[in-house]
């Protein structure tokens, strides 16, 4: 079962040590990331796996998305901030740039 409350400090630090270049946002409970591409179509190929995956496990990106950059924040937004939802679709995030 996937926890819906948001993470304390100890748990948040240990969760993003499993990710690569995920920062938290200043001011605002939610982690951010800028993808880069080779083009458009590297990064829209991604943007529609990510779509498929947020649509199955009913957890979605915010995002931006100007030529071949994917600029992506996540939060819970049921639960006001960061939980292990967002870790597990950053780290699949990760996994499909690859
Ligand atoms: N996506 N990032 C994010 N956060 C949510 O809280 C969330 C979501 N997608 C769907 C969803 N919640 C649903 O549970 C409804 O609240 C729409």
């Amino acid at each position: 079962m996937v926890q819906l409350t948001s993470l304390k400090d100890t748990e948040r630090t240990q969760a993003l040590a499993t990710l690569q270049g995920w920062k938290e946002i200043e001011g605002r409970d939610a982690i951010q990331k800028t993808f880069k591409f080779v083009d458009f179509s590297e990064a829209f190929g991604f943007m529609c796996r990510i779509a498929l995956e947020a649509e199955r496990t009913d957890h979605h990106p915010e995002w931006f998305n100007v030529y071949n950059k994917v600029d992506v924040t996540l939060t819970t937004h049921d639960a006001n901030g960061i939980t292990y939802r967002d870790i597990e679709l950053a780290q699949k995030m990760d996994v499909i740039a690859q």
